[in-house]
């Protein structure tokens, strides 16, 4: 069974074509730097927006066509995704995909039940992978949508939800390592609280922790090798969760000694969210060492939730992959579209334009980035404004070679009228950016 019989394999046509269903910039085998860009950008689809949601939202009905999800019975719903992911997923070029358990396979009555199904669908999943090359990028467990996981799953108040919590997270990961996932995540779900009334915040984290060294723990024993990803959120669906943005998710791990364990699954739409930029996150990440993996997806600043949309806005893609870049990569993490098309684009084919427009607007942002940091004008403004720390004073502070009295002694005999500190050169930069993104797109 096929579904989307409107669409051939997408191709590059160049940015003069006005073909919706073509890549303008997105070109697999181009070589940017030493590598190609689909090497660097490593694209997946996520599972659960492309094929399992339906449109609905708190004021409305189901809207989109999704022909796959016309069956009755659940098992052969679940079949029939698993024919239009790859469908879609090969006809766009995408190499990987990311799902929880309960896209991909229904939930019984029992854990008995969902873990049969859900090595059922493993199977079919595994065949479709080696017909077609596609890889998973990362498996999940979702521990939020049962109602059991109201309060939480690791940080639930009822033992007993902790231990549904940690049956399902077993078993994802089994089927992750089965199915040769590269990466495990962790998005924190309903781990957090609506209000302090109620909730034993320390009992909650440090459960929370001890949910983590029972999975490095299994993980060792069956010898997973995946990497672990932590996927920070501040809000929504809690009204604060623990996870709350990188600096707090890194603090967690250094407190409960998991810091080599874990690095970061950074979405754009958590990262605004949490009030910093998509950049931000990245970068904090990066320079702790921490980069793992990226949500590619943008939010609407004027609306205070996760509208997960599919990523447009070039300078966004241009400053994400800047900081890819000089992360020497994500591998083996990717670029994972946790993106939506709106309610109301609601057909097939706005599902594929979606994909086009996330693979072309990051395509883009790679090529900028690399050109970018090939003329080395930011990091030459960068360098010049921090120079004093390369000499005298500043590299007796930098070598941790000198004491508090020293510094007062040697400050004592500054004019502070005489003391010069070079301009941000803020608009200088930002035109520098400019220059990149519009000389790029000349020159296609
Ligand atoms: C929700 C999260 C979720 C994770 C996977 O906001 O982004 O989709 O990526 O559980
Ligand atoms: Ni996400
Ligand atoms: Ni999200």
């Amino acid at each position: 069974m096929t579904y989307f019989d409107f669409l051939e394999t997408v191709e590059f046509e160049g940015p003069g074509s006005k073909n919706p269903l073509a890549f303008n910039y997105y070109q697999a085998d181009k070589k940017i730097g030493k590598k190609t860009m689909a090497e660097h950008l490593r694209f997946s689809m996520a599972y659960w927006h492309s094929l399992t949601e339906d449109g609905s939202d708190p004021f409305g009905n189901p809207t989109m066509d999704r022909p796959w999800n016309n069956y009755q019975d659940s098992m052969d719903r679940a079949e029939a995704k698993v024919e239009a992911a790859f469908e879609l997923m090969s006809k766009l070029g995408i190499n990987y995909f990311c799902f929880h358990d309960v896209d991909v396979a229904p939930e019984g009555a029992t854990i008995k039940e969902s873990n049969e199904n859900l090595e059922k669908m493993a199977e079919l999943l595994k065949k479709k992978m080696e017909a077609t090359g596609i890889k998973l990028l990362w498996g999940t467990s979702n521990l939020f949508s049962h109602p059991i996981y109201m309060h939480g799953a690791a940080t639930s108040p009822q033992a007993k939800v902790f231990a549904c919590a940690a049956a399902k997270v077993k078993k994802a990961i089994e089927v992750t390592k089965y199915l040769g996932g590269e990466n495990y995540v962790f998005w924190g779900g309903r781990e957090g609280y609506e209000t302090l009334l109620n909730t034993n915040m320390k009992l909650e984290q440090d459960n929370l922790a001890r949910f983590f060294y029972l999975v490095i723990e299994y993980a060792e024993k069956i010898g997973f090798n995946g990497q672990f990803l932590i996927e920070p959120k501040p809000k929504e669906p809690t009204k604060h969760q623990y996870d709350f943005d990188c600096a707090s998710v890194l603090a967690f791990l250094r407190k409960y000694d998991l810091e080599g364990y874990f690095k970061l699954n950074i979405e754009a739409n958590h990262a605004t969210l949490a009030g910093h930029t998509f950049q931000h996150e990245l970068r904090y990440a990066r320079i702790n060492d921490m980069l793992g993996s990226v949500d590619a997806n943008q939010g609407d600043l004027l609306l205070g939730w996760d509208t997960d949309q599919f990523p447009s806005n070039l300078y966004n893609t241009s400053l994400a992959m800047y900081e890819v870049l000089k992360n020497g990569g994500l591998a083996p993490g990717g670029l994972n579209f946790d993106a939506k098309v709106r309610r109301g684009s609601y057909q097939l084919q706005d599902l594929v334009q979606g994909h086009i427009l996330g693979m072309d607007s990051f395509a883009k942002g790679l090529e900028v980035a690399h050109s970018l940091i090939n003329s080395q004008e930011i990091e030459d403004l960068i360098s010049s404004r921090y120079k004093s720390y390369q000499e005298g004073l500043g590299s007796k502070i930098v070598e941790e070679n000198t004491s508090l009295e020293e510094l007062a002694e040697i400050a004592q005999s500054f004019k502070l009228s005489e003391i010069k500190t070079n301009s941000g050169s803020q608009e200088k930069l930002e035109a520098i950016l400019n220059r990149h993104l519009l000389g790029s797109l000349n020159s296609d």
